[in-house]
Parts: C-alpha cells; structure tokens; sequence
C-alpha cells in the first residue's frame, strides 16, 4: 500500500463526527425512513420494478430481470422511449409551461426554455437528424461546448432511437478521431466554437481534424454559438449549420418505441490500457435507476432548481444533468464556462441568480473554492441551497466540512455519491431524509444495490475491494465491440460478481469509505486519465523511448500525472523538449492528460528481466522513501532518479 493511501486510511479512522438528517429538511423529503432499504432487501426485483413504473412506459415488461452472468436483461418485452419520458408526459400537466432549462454562457448570455419548449426543439432537430438520413441504432457523436444544444442533441438521438456517444469538448483531435472510429458513428454534431475562460474553444476545427478521411462520417452538423462567432469552413455535402436544418420541415417528430434493451448511448472512459472503452448503456433499466437515484438522492421535487456542475460529456452530465432531472420535470441549470471567470465568485453569482437549491460538484472544485477563501461564497446570498452533492473522487474531510459551512450555511445535507460511467446511476450514497452522514464516507448503497468488501480471494473484508454483488438496472450492457474485455475487466476478479476496480473500507456502522482506484486508472480533478494511455501519447513522440506514467497525490486535484521519460539515443534534453512532450500530450489526448511532471532521465528502473517498477516511481513522485530496491537490475538508477526529481520539483 503506498503512503498517500495509508495516511487517507488513518484520516478515516480517526473520522467520528456524525451528522443527522437536519429535522426540516427530512419532515419534507421524499424518504424520511428506511421503508426503502426495507422494501428492496426484502426483494430486490420487486423494489426495481416498483422505480420502473415511474417511468412511461408505451408497452409493460414482461420480465424484470434475466441474469445469465455477466450479462443482464432489465425489463424485457418493455418499450418505451427516454425523450418522451423527459418531454412528452410533461406537456400535459402543469410542468409544459415550467422552466426546464436554464442556461448561462460564459460571457453572460442566458437562454431557458421551458418544457414545451425544449420538446418542440428536441423535435425539430430529431426530424432534421432523420432528413440525414439517421435511423434506430445508428451511432452519432457528439462534440459540443455546455450549450443547450448539448442536451437537446442527446435528447433528439434517443428520440430516433440513434445512440450517441458524447465525447467532451477538451478531448484532443485524435481522441474523438479513435471514438468516432471505433463507434463508427455516421454523423457528427459539433458547435463552431465554445468559451472557456475568455477564450474561444474552437471545435468545429478540431472537428475537421478528427473526421479527416473517415469515409463513413457522412454528415457534420454544426452549432453557430452565437452570431459572429470564430470563423469555420463548411464542406460542401458534408457539413450542415443545425439553425438552417431546424428550421426546414413541419418540426414534428414522433418518439421510436425502443425495447428496454436497446442502446441508448455508448460513452468512452478510461481503463488501464491504451485504448479507452465504448461502454453501453441501455434504456430501460438505465432510466429506471437514474430516475430512482434522482429522486431520492437530490430529493428532487418541481420547485426545484438544480444545478450539477459537470459537463455533458462524463456520465455524470448524462443521468444527471440531463435525463434524471428532466424525467423528473425538475428545472436544471447549465453552465458553460469556468468557476472562476470573470472571477472566483462565479459560482456563487449563478446560486443567488437562479435561486439554485441543489448543488452538485466534485471534491475538486470544493478544494479550489476553500483554497480560494471563504470571501468568495460569503458575499452571495445562498439561502436558497437546501441540499448538496458530491461526486467523482473520495472527499477529505476538511473540504466537506468546508462545503457543509461555507456553501451549505450549516443547513444542508451533504451527498456524497459513489458510482461510474459503467454503473450508469449513484449506488453508494446517503439518502438526505433518512441516512446520516459522516464527513468523507459515501455511507451505504441505494436500496437495491448490493455491495460489499472482498479480498483477492473473493473473502468479505472489512478493507479491501470494493464489490457489487448482484446486478443492477443501471449497469453496462457491455464494452462496445470487445466481449473479452468486459467479461476480464469486471468480472474475472471473483465468480459472477461486479469489480469496479476501487478499494474501500467499511466501518463498524457499515459505512463504506472509497479509497481509489487500484488500477493503473488516475483520477485527476475528478476525471479518469489511463497511464497507459499517457504512456503510449508519450512513446509516440520521436524523441521519446520509453516512458512511465504513475499518479502522484495533489493537494487541489487529488491526483497530478507524473511522467517519466527516457530519450532516444542523441536527443538532448531540455526544458523546451520538456514543454513541447507536455503538449504532445495535449494534443494525442486532451489538456486533462497533460502531465504535472515531466522527468527525463537516462534509464527508468527496471527488474532485471526488464519491467519497469512503477511502484518506486510513485516513492520518487510522491517524495518517500524508496520501498524495496532489491530486485531492480541497477538501483543506482531509481537513486538517481529521485535526486533527479527532487531537484526539479
Ligand atoms: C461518476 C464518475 C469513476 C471513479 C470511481 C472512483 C471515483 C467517483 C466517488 C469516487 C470516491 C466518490 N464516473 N469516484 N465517485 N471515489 N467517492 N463519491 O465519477 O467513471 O468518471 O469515475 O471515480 O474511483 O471508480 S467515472
């Protein structure tokens, strides 16, 4: 066990501040009680099916669940349609004239839409998709900014039954070129450019880029951000502006009946080799669970204004940014830029515009805000917060103390949600009314979630690796073309049960306290970056030979990227070699990727039968001293390498 894992384990220990469900705050909440864990431990189908009829449904299901491991059916015979859920059954009732979305870009410009609205637009672009000739199964990626766009073009997909696959707009060229290849999505929809930070994102260009030559791209669709935007070349046949596209036709568009089991998308994540994974979701179960999770983990209800800060592009903005919040006919926030453009008060600006009442954020950011001081949130009145979340990495203490009193006024229950893209929904959480919270545990699984701890050997543990005992609606059908690879990634661990790939502990209350990843998958400010991944962008550059990446701990953003490169014979190093891998990085990846560090050295230290150990790499990276050196061919080598980094760091 490395040092930053055993010092957050002795922080954990020592963790016994608990706090209750605030008596206001639960004497209106949906769940107040333990009537759910109840009703799912007693049985668990029939818990799944009761969620499952919040839903609309256009025919029943016949069956909740086959389970023929690892391969599960939710709600089979069922049909249904996912823009219909979050549109249509809202039209007629007093939801159609209520606000959906509400919408604000970096510069200050501001849409909304209501209900009605927004489904008279999903429609439109539904029906111009269809004129391109898109139809049920087809895949169509998705490269836009945090525009509204974003979310109507996912809903206008699922209309027509199309999976799309969504791939964030800081992703490079080249990794929406790989996803757009091995999804071999026929369209693209993109935006001509985004703002960050005051700057335009320009992704119509990288866009041009990442399709170049793809033969089966047949249709480029693209956003104007706003009149006067960054300037873009149009290709004759392919390329289309969306506003020109909506407004042909009548704009009706009736929703696809799709099986339960259909794709509904398929979105790429990282795993712990070079290529990322498609993983897919379907649509039944998938809505069931992110619906369930909404309600109950954000206690949603219609005079709601909620915010999840995330982009559309992780799963997060998925189920929930988009489709729980919307089938619940809730009003959600979007937010196009950074929390801390024109300043550090941005944030907190949009809270008290909107009356914001839900707020749902990474660890991350929290850590940015407390390192930013507490003047900032302190000027903005807040009091419309009742309730906050968490999600992406494990939360230190002190940030969630932080946030319970700078952000939450000491009134709101804090969330703290474990789950993944592959498991589609929250599945460790608190439920706000009922559960009591304790700072940096993600406390007990969602009624219907069965988890548990197990060692390498499949044995229950009080620490050891987090694990899914049973299936859950949510879940991954699969990784998209690669059988094998879903089958070894999650399921070879144990028989027939789910690894996720965490480590955790559980408390003798039964809490859980997620540690992180035990994989050679990095979470950097929350996003999952593969090492494999930044060593292959690394190797790929003629000046490099060999390259090792490990995660080093940070302070802000939980994990920095810590490289370590050996150089082609006759290539010197220095510090503009150094700038320019940085950037390499940048550009075979995304800006997320690139390395904190950057150390070149003469030889990397290996075994003597030539693997390199990664595990003193992170002893130099994370400032320790070396564990064990007695296996490596030359220790001189690691000793070098650690003066080396300390050095330069
Ligand atoms: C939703 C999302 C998944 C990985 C997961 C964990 C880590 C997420 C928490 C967390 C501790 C949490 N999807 N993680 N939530 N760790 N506490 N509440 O983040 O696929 O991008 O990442 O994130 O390691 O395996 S993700």
């Amino acid at each position: 066990m490395d040092g930053s894992r055993s010092r957050e384990i002795e922080v954990l220990l020592t963790e016994d501040r608990t706090f209750d469900p605030p008596q206001a705050f639960r004497a209106a909440a949906h769940v107040s009680d333990d009537t759910p864990y109840v009703e799912a431990g007693a049985d668990r189908e029939a818990f799944w099916a009761v969620q499952a009829e919040q839903l609309d449904w256009f025919r029943r299901w016949d069956n909740v669940l086959s389970w023929e491991p690892p391969f599960a059916r939710w709600f089979e015979g069922g049909q249904l349609n996912v823009s219909h859920n979050c549109l249509d059954r809202h039209l007629d009732g007093p939801r159609a004239d209520a606000t959906a979305l509400i919408w604000e870009g970096e510069p200050g410009d501001k849409r909304t839409y209501t209900y009605r609205e927004l489904h008279r637009e999903v429609c439109a672009f539904a029906a111009a998709l269809k004129r391109l000739g898109v139809g049920r199964g087809d895949r169509v990626g998705i490269y836009l900014p945090m525009i509204p766009e974003a979310a109507i073009a996912m809903l206008a997909c699922t209309r027509i039954g199309a999976p799309h696959s969504v791939v964030f707009g800081g992703f490079s060229a080249k990794s929406l070129r790989d996803r757009m290849i091995d999804a071999q999505a026929r369209v693209l929809i993109t935006a001509d450019g985004g703002y960050r930070r005051g700057g335009i994102v320009p992704l119509k260009q990288t866009s041009d880029e990442a399709v170049d030559g793809l033969e089966f791209v047949d249709h480029v669709v693209v956003v104007r951000r706003e009149e006067g935007g960054p300037p873009v070349d149009m290709r004759d046949g392919r390329d289309h502006w969306y506003h020109e596209l909506v407004a042909e036709g009548d704009g009706a568009c009736e929703p696809e009946a799709m099986e339960a089991e259909d794709i509904l998308y398929i979105l790429y994540t990282s795993g712990t080799t070079g290529k990322p994974k498609g993983i897919v979701h379907t649509t039944g179960g998938y809505l069931t669970q992110v619906v369930a999770t909404t309600k109950w983990v954000f206690d949603v209800k219609h005079d709601d204004v909620y915010w999840c800060t995330a982009d559309v592009g992780w799963v997060t903005g998925h189920s929930y940014i988009v489709y729980g919040p919307l089938a619940l006919g809730a009003t959600i926030v979007m937010y196009e830029g950074a929390p801390d453009y024109p300043d550090r008060g941005r944030f907190w600006k949009l809270v008290e515009d909107y009356g914001v009442t839900i707020l749902y954020t990474a660890p991350t950011a929290i850590r940015a805000f407390m390192k930013w001081g507490d003047e900032w949130p302190a000027r903005y009145d807040m009091s419309s917060l009742r309730l906050l979340g968490t999600v992406g990495e494990p939360i230190n203490p002190e940030a969630w103390m932080w946030y319970q009193e700078h952000i939450g006024g000491d009134r709101c229950p804090i969330v703290d949600t474990w789950w993944q893209t592959e498991t589609g929904g929250i599945m460790i959480t608190p439920l706000p009314g009922a559960v009591s919270t304790k700072p940096g545990s993600a406390t007990i699984p969602f009624p219907g979630v069965e988890a548990t701890i197990l060692d390498n050997d499949g044995q229950e543990a009080d620490s050891g690796y987090l694990a899914i005992t049973s299936p859950w609606p949510g879940m991954l059908r699969g990784i998209w073309g690669d059988e094998q690879r879903y089958r070894e990634t999650y399921w070879s661990k144990w028989d027939g049960v789910y690894f996720p790939g965490d480590g955790a502990r559980r408390d003798e209350d039964g809490y859980y306290w997620i540690l992180g990843r035990v994989d050679d998958v990095l979470n950097v400010a929350g996003h999952r970056i593969g090492t494999m991944e930044v060593e292959s962008a690394l190797v790929d550059h003629p000046a490099v030979a060999e390259a090792a990446v490990v995660g080093r701990a940070d302070e802000l953003k939980g994990q920095a990227v810590a490289a370590f490169v050996s150089l082609v014979e006759g290539t010197e190093s220095s510090s503009d070699l150094i700038q320019e891998l940085r950037q390499h990085v940048g550009n075979e990846i995304g800006a997320i990727a690139k390395p904190a560090d950057i150390v070149i050295s003469a030889e990397l230290p290996k075994t003597r039968s030539g693997k390199i150990m990664r595990r003193l790499l992170r002893d130099v990276a994370e400032g320790r001293a070396l564990g064990d050196t007695t296996t490596l061919a030359d220790p001189a080598v690691v000793e070098q390498l650690k003066a080396k980094y300390e050095g330069e760091a």
